[in-house]
Order: C-alpha cells, then sequence, then structure tokens
C-alpha cells in the first residue's frame, strides 16, 4: 500500500513538474509605426513584472530591433497565462531617413536609423510567420487604420490562423475614433485603450488570458 501510494505521489510530482515546465507563449506586439506598441509592452510589462521593455518615443521607428520580455505571468478570472511579450518594429512600406531629419537628427545617424529600421521590419516579419503563438496588434485611433501594411499583416496573421487581439490605442486623445478601427477589420474584436494613460487595461489583460491562455 505503501508503495503504491508513493508511486502515485512521485507520478502526480512529474505530471505537475510537466504543467508547470509548460512554455509560454510568444506573442508578437506588431503594428505600424507610432501606434504605441513599446507603451503598451512597457505597460504591461511593469504591470506584471515590475521592469520595463524598451524606450518610447514621439520618432517614429524608435524600436529598430525587437525586444523581448520573458515570463510576464497575467492572471485574469482565475485564468492563468504566461507569456513572452515581443515588442517589435513599426512596420512600414518603406523607412525614409528624412522621416529623422524632421527630428533633428543628422543624415548620418538618420541613414543607420533607416538602414537598421528596414533590417528590424525584415526580422519581424520573418518572425510572424516562424516563431510567434499570437498577435496584439496595435493601432493609433486617431489615424486611418485602412492602409496597405495593417490589410497585408492582418491578412498574414489569419493565414497563419494565429489568435489576433487588436487594440484602438489613443483613446486619451480628442480625435480617437474607436469604430473606424471596428469597421475596418469587423472579423476581428476591436479593444480601446490608452497605454499611455492606463485606460482600460483591464478588458486587455481579460482578452490576452482569454485570446492566449
Ligand atoms: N496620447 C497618447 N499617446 C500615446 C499613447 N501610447 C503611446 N503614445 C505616444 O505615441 C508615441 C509613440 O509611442 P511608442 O510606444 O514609442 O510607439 P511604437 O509603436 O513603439 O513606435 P515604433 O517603435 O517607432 O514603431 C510616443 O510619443 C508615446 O508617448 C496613448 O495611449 N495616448
Ligand atoms: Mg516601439
Amino acid at each position: 500500500m505503501g508503495l503504491l501510494t508513493n508511486l502515485r505521489d512521485s507520478i502526480s510530482r512529474v505530471t505537475d513538474g510537466l504543467f508547470a515546465a509548460d512554455e509560454p507563449k510568444r506573442i508578437g506586439i506588431y503594428g505600424p509605426p507610432n501606434a504605441g506598441k513599446t507603451t503598451l509592452a512597457n505597460r504591461i510589462a511593469r504591470d506584471w513584472t515590475g521592469d520595463a521593455v524598451g524606450p518610447e518615443s514621439h520618432i517614429p521607428h524608435e524600436t529598430r530591433r525587437a525586444r523581448r520580455k520573458e515570463n510576464v505571468a497575467i492572471e485574469r478570472n482565475g485564468r492563468k497565462v504566461n507569456i513572452d511579450i515581443v515588442d517589435t518594429p513599426g512596420v512600414t512600406t518603406k523607412v525614409d531617413y528624412k522621416e529623422f531629419l524632421e527630428h533633428d537628427i543628422d543624415k548620418e545617424d538618420a541613414v543607420r536609423r533607416s538602414r537598421e529600421a528596414t533590417e528590424g521590419v525584415a526580422e519581424a516579419m520573418h518572425w510572424l510567420r516562424e516563431d510567434v503563438d499570437g498577435v496584439i496588434y496595435v493601432l493609433d485611433s486617431t489615424t486611418d487604420p485602412f492602409t496597405q501594411v495593417n490589410t497585408m499583416l492582418i491578412g498574414i496573421i489569419e493565414s497563419q490562423n494565429l489568435p489576433v487581439l487588436i487594440l484602438a490605442n489613443k483613446t486619451d486623445l480628442p480625435e480617437s475614433d474607436v469604430k473606424q478601427i471596428a469597421n475596418a477589420f469587423p472579423q476581428h474584436e476591436t479593444i480601446p485603450l490608452s497605454a499611455l494613460e492606463g485606460e482600460n487595461m483591464d478588458e486587455v489583460y481579460t482578452k490576452i488570458a482569454e485570446y492566449f491562455g
């Protein structure tokens, strides 16, 4: 009897260990430049781990290499999800170094930044095809969502059958138009938020646990 109990305890320790070792889901934060991806990644990381992911900036293409925050454990309504957050560079069809010149950056630095941003976008696109388990797609709700990049990226995400949450960011701004985003992608749920002000983060976490848990 003692032997059986020991055996059962050993088996349950092994199976518990297997569940605890569950690989975290790799969630890519995608979207156009300046949408607020890094602001959101930092808010999620700070809320659940206390650390940030990377610098945020009004200068587009601030994130030129993907940055990762591993093992962010989010718990919502009894659902737990362990995610690795990958903050990616904003995707555009063309990175023009002249964009940086408007922000008082000298030409040499501008050319270097645009080259890095182009490589970063290529890398992020590669991961989208190979290496993410789900996507948080961030849009600036004060800008028109009907762009080639958004349509193309959402199309790729759908063709990969990846779970995707569309976030309409910057709801704190008066020009914010969440409906416009919901209308552009009616096949998906659109969640409004302000990553900067922390508005509606409760719903964002509930949806993260629901979609990626
Ligand atoms: N008003 C407002 N501004 C925001 C919000 N989220 C981000 N921003 C601002 O938008 C700008 C861009 O934010 P980032 O988080 O760097 O944007 P990103 O999408 O990571 O940009 P790239 O790395 O260049 O692709 C910064 O000036 C942020 O402070 C928001 O919810 N409301
Ligand atoms: Mg960024």
